[in-house]
């Protein structure tokens, strides 16, 4: 179940994360603790947190002396997906993460300015997605980390600079560099295929960076044609395009949100489960609760059904923003 955590929790963990000492360590989570939202999704992120706590406060003051640092790769996901974005040297990522979350990243008019991952959180209507920045890929030095990043992300999202002179080049030049590290990018929409050795396939959305400096319109279906994924131009400042950037971040989750309700009570919209794209009434019950399933007697549906309140079979589809009311036996 997604916590909807607030900024400042993400932030007080990502101090929690880079601290090396004890005490650096203990009241980072404390703040964590005081800042955690008070309701039944956090209740395991609150016995984990005391843990931590617990745990730290028996342990020893390390000696000083070398620490082998993790690498930066080993991000932890938080909220409804972990999304990279990936790109050539000043294509916008920066400021992109800067403009639509509530991350501070370097953003330069030069290439190369950023050195490490940043994580912002994008808040998409009730839902939060971790974000991450990276330094760019190039035909020059890039650190391992960050294609391995790229593996593991759950959506990735590759800027194109539609500011540049060719912005087509540029597409061609960013694909070859991922494609040489066995990187492969399929549209969310489109039929999953399986990893094999030497290629890793994941979800793409291209993002037409800068797309207040494209010149030529048409390079948008061109960049469609030869990739196969539909490019969404994107400006920092043009406030529509950046919703519209949100949205296709979370479509390329392939993610649907689901709510509760309970028996002539109204639903409850604060916090949504979410769920794989086209999963069943039934994954949908199992998800919220597992033992629930073995006693269910029917479900009622607002949303996805003929009518309100429908009861529908175990194996109806889900659409996002479906309300289900679980009657067990
Ligand atoms: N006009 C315009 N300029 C932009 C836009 N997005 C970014 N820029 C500018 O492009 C330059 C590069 O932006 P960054 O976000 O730092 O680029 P980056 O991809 O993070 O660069 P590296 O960290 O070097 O890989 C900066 O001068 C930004 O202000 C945009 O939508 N429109
Ligand atoms: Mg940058």
């Amino acid at each position: 179940m997604p916590a909807n955590l607030p900024p400042e929790y993400i932030e007080a963990e990502q101090r929690y994360r880079n601290a090396s000492e004890k005490d650096e360590k203990l009241d980072a989570l404390q703040e964590m603790l005081s800042l955690l939202p008070n309701h039944k999704g956090t209740d395991k992120i609150e016995a984990d947190l005391r843990k931590r706590i617990s745990d730290l406060k028996k342990r020893p003051q390390k000696k000083k002396g070398p620490t082998r640092a993790k690498t930066p790769d080993q991000i932890e996901p938080q909220g409804a997906g972990q999304v990279v974005l990936t790109g050539l040297p000043n294509s916008g990522k920066s400021a992109l993460l800067d403009i639509t979350t509530n991350a501070t990243p370097k953003v330069a008019d030069f290439p190369f300015a950023t050195h490490g991952p940043t994580i912002g959180m994008l808040e998409h209507q009730d839902i939060q997605i971790q974000l991450i920045d990276t330094p760019p890929i190039s035909d020059e030095h890039v650190e391992t980390w960050v294609y391995n990043l790229i593996r593991k992300a759950d959506l990735v999202l590759l800027l194109v600079d539609g500011g540049a002179d060719d912005p087509v080049k540029e597409y061609e030049k960013t694909i070859k560099l991922l494609e040489e590290e066995g990187i492969y990018l399929f549209a969310p929409g489109d039929d999953f295929q399986r990893d094999a050795i030497g290629r890793t396939n994941r979800k793409g959305v291209m993002i037409l960076s800068k797309s207040d400096e494209l010149e030529d319109e048409s390079v948008i279906q061109e960049l469609e044609e030869l990739s196969g994924l539909s490019p969404v131009p994107v400006s920092i400042l043009d406030e529509e395009s950046l919703s519209r950037f949100s949205s296709s971040v979370f479509d390329g989750l392939q993610k649907i949100r689901i709510y509760t309700k309970k028996p002539g009570e109204e639903p409850d919209l604060k916090e949504p489960y979410l769920l794989d794209k086209n999963s069943t009434v039934l994954e949908g019950v199992r998800s919220i609760h597992r033992n629930m399933v073995d006693n269910l007697d029917y479900i009622r549906i607002w949303g996805s059904g003929r009518f309100d309140g429908q009861e529908v079979a175990q194996d109806h589809q889900l659409k996002d923003g479906d309300v289900i009311e679980i009657h067990q036996e």
